[in-house]
């Protein structure tokens, strides 16, 4: 069949609009139509050439949601008509990783994805026959792809895609990695470095859990208002003060029980590990550096209790986690709503990108 989707040709380039080839989905795997798909920073970054797995021609996005359109055979979880939000983390509940019960990094199909691969090492996607990769394992830039069925969760059927697609990434990180990677109690002091798409959703987890101060670290003065609606109870403009971590342990009697990285910079990295607590500080990495970059602190930071933490997906197992998310969604205990700032075509992709590098938006999400 053919399908309509943003091609990415080369790095730093626009992105184009174009028919692509798509073949029909195979043993395992599932023709989904994707509705939404939100603009997440990770999809900026592979854009610009920085991701050592980033590859052209690609079609982008991993923030979709979408119905089901045909099963390929031995497909036994899901139906045609079955609401979905495809997982870039897949959950196999075979592989090792999943079964040791200690992370969600399921990895059965872990390197065919990150060579833009379906499973058996080939692509749906092709322009004159030639292949055009997947990314992520999931192209939500695309309005119909194949995906493997252990990388879809199912959703209930009166979520609305146009506000639900942001789970596929950016609300499941943001708050899983307060409750499933860092398990955040009521009464922590908690700092967040980015108030963007993901640092937002850990701000208004962090309130969620009862977290006592919640303090917010941009150098966007803009991102003040929209952070405090969402619990934020101080902000530090990083531009302003001398010194971010020495402000952070002033105003937290000793440093932050938890702190999490949003941005993707090393230099923030360090301070977000160097602004915990001595003893107990837990620093949770979520933004993604470029290659080539390196975190660095004194070991003593270490030896003396602070610890150094990842989340990825914020811990989440998506075919499990993914659909309780969006029931929290629907019963109003997350707000979506209010950090999707814009509404695209496909056609005006790119505007998207614009926004996010502009700081304008928090988050874009393409209607199809
Ligand atoms: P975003 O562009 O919406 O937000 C980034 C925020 O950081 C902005 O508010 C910006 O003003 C602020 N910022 C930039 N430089 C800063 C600095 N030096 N000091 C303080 N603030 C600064 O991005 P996003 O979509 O929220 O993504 C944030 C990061 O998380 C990216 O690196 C993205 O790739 C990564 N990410 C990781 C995962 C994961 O699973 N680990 C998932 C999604 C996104
Ligand atoms: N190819 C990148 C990997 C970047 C990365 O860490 N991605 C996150 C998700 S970001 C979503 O917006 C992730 O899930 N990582 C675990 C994994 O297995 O990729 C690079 O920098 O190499
Ligand atoms: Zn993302």
């Amino acid at each position: 069949m053919k399908t309509k989707a943003a091609i990415a040709w080369k790095a730093g380039a626009p992105l184009t609009i174009e028919e692509v080839d798509l073949a029909g989905p195979r043993e395992g795997e599932v023709l989904v139509e994707i509705k939404a798909t939100g603009i997440c920073h990770t999809d900026y970054y592979t854009l610009s050439g920085a991701d050592p797995e980033g590859i052209f021609p690609s079609i982008l996005g991993h923030e979709g949601a979408g119905i089901v359109v045909d099963v390929g055979p031995g497909v036994k979880s899901l139906k045609k008509d079955d609401h979905v939000i495809p997982l870039y983390t897949p959950e196999c509940r075979q592989c090792k990783f999943c079964l040791s019960q200690k992370t969600n990094l399921c990895q059965s199909i872990r390197s065919t994805q990150g060579r833009g691969l379906m499973p058996d090492a080939t692509s749906r996607f092709s322009i004159d026959g030639k292949p055009i990769f997947h990314y992520m394992g999931t192209s939500t830039f695309s309005n119909y792809i194949v995906v493997p069925e252990i990388a879809l969760a199912k959703i209930r059927e009166d979520a609305p895609f146009d506000k639900v697609c942001y789970i596929g990434c950016g609300v499941t990180t943001g708050v899983g990695a307060v409750l499933f990677t860092a398990k955040v109690e009521a009464g922590a002091n908690v700092v967040v470095f980015g108030l963007g798409g993901i640092g937002l959703n850990v701000i208004q987890a962090a309130k969620m859990v009862g977290a006592d101060k919640i303090i917010g670290v941009d150098i966007n003065p803009a991102r003040q208002d929209i952070a405090r609606k969402f619990g934020m109870t101080h902000f530090v403009n990083a531009n302003e003060v001398e010194n971010v971590v020495d402000t952070i342990v002033q105003l937290t009697d000793g440093g932050a029980d938890y702190s999490f990285e949003c941005i993707g910079n090393t230099t923030t990295m360090r301070q977000s590990l160097e602004c915990c607590h001595k003893g107990w500080g837990q620093s949770i990495i979520i933004g993604v550096a470029a290659a080539g970059q390196e975190i660095s602190t004194r070991p003593f930071q270490l030896v003396t209790g602070r610890v150094w933490k990842g989340s990825a997906f914020g811990g989440a197992r998506g075919r499990t986690d993914v659909p309780k998310i969006v029931d929290w969604y629907m019963e109003g205990k997350l707000n979506i709503d209010d950090l999707i700032t814009h509404r695209l075509k496909l056609d005006d992709i790119n505007q998207g990108f614009d926004l996010m590098k502009s700081g304008e938006s928090i988050r874009s999400v393409v209607l199809y």
